[in-house]
C-alpha cells in the first residue's frame, strides 16, 4: 500500500446541499418534482446522469441542446454556492490525517467525478495537499467504471495493487474494485459489503496505513 486515492464529495468535503439547491432551482423552473430523497440518488453520479434521474419525473422529451442548457444552468448556480466555501469547510480531522499520511510517505490523489473538483480544492485550500487530481475533466466514463481511479493511479505512477481508494458511494467502491484497488467505505458506503475496510471517521485511515498515533 503506497497511495491513497480520495473521492471528493462526501469524503473530503460535503457539497450535497449545494447540489440539492442548484438542482432544485432548475427543477422548479421546469415544474419538475424534486426532493431530498431523489437528491440522494445523485451521490457520486455524473452531472448528465443526475439530470436523467431528475427527468424521470418530467412528462415529455427534451432535446440534447435543452439538456445541455439545463446542466449549464444548474452548474452556474452550483458554482455560485461553491464560492461561499472556505478552508473552514474542511474538518481538522481531514486536514491532519492527510498531513500525517503524506509525512509517512504515502502519495495522495483525488479521484472525483466532478468537473468542479479543482475549483472546490482551491476554495478550501487543499489543492497543495494532493500529488495528483483525477476528476470529471479527464474521464469519459463515470463510476462504477474504474477510469477515474485508473487515471489517478497513472498520474501518481503507481500500480493498482499499491493504491487504496476512499469512497462514500457504492458506485465508487465498485469502481475501485473494478480498478483492482483496495477500497475503504466511509459515510454511506461504510455499510457496503464490497468495501475491504469500513470506517466511521476519517482518522481511522491512519490505522489502515499502519500509522500509530499513540
Ligand atoms: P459536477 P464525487 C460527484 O463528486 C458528486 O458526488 C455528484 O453528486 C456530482 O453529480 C458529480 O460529482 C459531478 O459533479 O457537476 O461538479 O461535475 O463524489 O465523485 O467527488
Ligand atoms: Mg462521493
Amino acid at each position: 500500500m503506497k497511495a491513497f486515492i480520495f473521492d471528493l464529495d462526501g469524503v473530503i468535503v460535503f457539497t450535497d446541499q449545494f447540489h440539492y439547491q442548484a438542482w432544485k432551482k432548475m427543477a422548479d423552473s421546469m415544474g419538475i418534482y424534486f426532493d431530498e430523497t431523489i437528491n440522494n440518488r445523485l451521490r457520486g453520479v455524473s452531472r448528465a446522469e443526475s439530470l436523467e434521474i431528475i427527468l424521470e419525473r418530467y412528462d415529455g422529451t427534451l432535446s440534447d441542446a435543452k439538456k445541455a442548457e439545463l446542466m449549464e444552468e444548474k452548474n452556474n448556480s452550483y458554482r455560485e454556492l461553491l464560492k461561499t466555501m472556505t478552508p473552514a469547510d474542511v474538518t481538522d480531522a481531514v486536514r491532519d490525517t492527510l498531513k500525517k499520511l503524506r509525512e509517512a510517505g504515502y502519495k495522495l490523489a483525488i479521484g472525483s467525478s466532478s468537473k468542479n473538483a479543482k475549483f472546490i480544492l482551491e476554495r478550501v485550500g487543499l489543492l497543495d495537499a494532493f500529488d495528483a487530481v483525477s476528476d470529471g475533466t479527464n474521464i469519459s466514463r463515470s463510476k462504477p467504471d474504474p477510469e477515474v481511479f485508473v487515471k489517478a493511479g497513472e498520474f501518481l505512477g503507481m500500480e493498482a495493487s499499491e493504491c487504496v481508494v476512499v469512497e462514500d458511494a457504492y458506485a465508487g467502491i465498485d469502481a475501485a474494485k473494478a480498478a483492482g484497488m483496495e477500497a475503504v467505505g466511509i459515510g454511506d458506503a461504510s455499510g457496503y459489503a464490497k468495501a475491504d475496510y469500513k470506517i466511521r471517521s476519517f482518522e481511522e485511515l491512519l490505522a489502515i496505513a499502519g500509522i500509530h498515533t499513540r
